[in-house]
């Protein structure tokens, strides 16, 4: 574990995120957490500071336990750019386009067994984003190339407002109860909605 960090920490910081954000105190889109904490603690583990962590629009705790300042973290937060976080210091980078950071983790993975390197890549997707061909194509080519790289779908069954296995008509994801090497998957329900903290705000 790179932190000490709580659930109470994580827990704390969102609600304080989403009570400036209700306060129209940030003029942008931020994306919460919530009822995942104890997976994201379990995961960070087994994440080494020298290890790359690649996420996606809501990538609040990923880079708490990552190491990033909290003071820091909330700064670039509220100058609007919580959508796509990336501190190289720490090495943890995110994407706001739906499977963005997947072929960069899958890339930074590649780098890592061409150099020699020891390190490993942690790449976060939502369980929309575990649906999609770009998924499939990047855990196939890490599979087959055996690459340094650990996927975690995390699945809070949305992709916005929309339900994601209504989507697809399949009760049960791909990735649900799969025991992959390369995969972990994790279910939660957010109290949140997909953006924001509930109430509208205007930007
Ligand atoms: C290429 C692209 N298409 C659409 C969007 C709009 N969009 C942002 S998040 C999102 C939902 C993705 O759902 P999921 O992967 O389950 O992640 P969650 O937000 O639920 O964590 C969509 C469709 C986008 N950002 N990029
Ligand atoms: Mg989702």
């Amino acid at each position: 574990m790179i932190t000490k960090l709580t659930k109470q920490d994580l827990l704390d910081f969102e609600t304080e995120i989403a009570d400036i954000f209700n306060a129209a105190k940030i003029r942008a889109p931020v994306h919460l957490y919530y009822g995942n904490e104890d997976a994201m603690l379990e995961i960070f583990k087994d994440i080494r500071e020298d290890d790359w962590v690649l996420c996606s629009w809501r990538s609040h705790y990923q880079c708490l336990l990552k190491g990033v300042p909290r003071e820091e973290l909330k700064t670039e937060i509220l100058a609007g750019r919580s959508i796509s976080l990336c501190f190289p210091k720490q090495r943890v980078f995110s994407s706001a386009i739906v499977t963005g950071s997947l072929p960069i983790a899958t890339g930074i993975a590649l780098a890592i067994k061409r150099t020699g390197g020891t390190n490993k890549v942690w790449c976060f997707a939502g369980d929309m984003t575990s649906e999609t061909g770009q998924f499939y194509e990047c855990l196939k080519y890490a599979t087959n190339f055996d690459l340094p790289i650990h996927f975690i779908v995390e699945d809070n069954g949305k992709s916005v407002c929309t339900d994601t296995r209504e989507t697809w008509n399949q009760p049960v994801l791909t990735y649900e109860g799969m025991k992959h090497p390369r995969v972990t998957y994790y279910k939660y329900q957010t109290k949140y909605p997909h953006a924001g903290a509930g109430q509208r705000v205007q930007f």
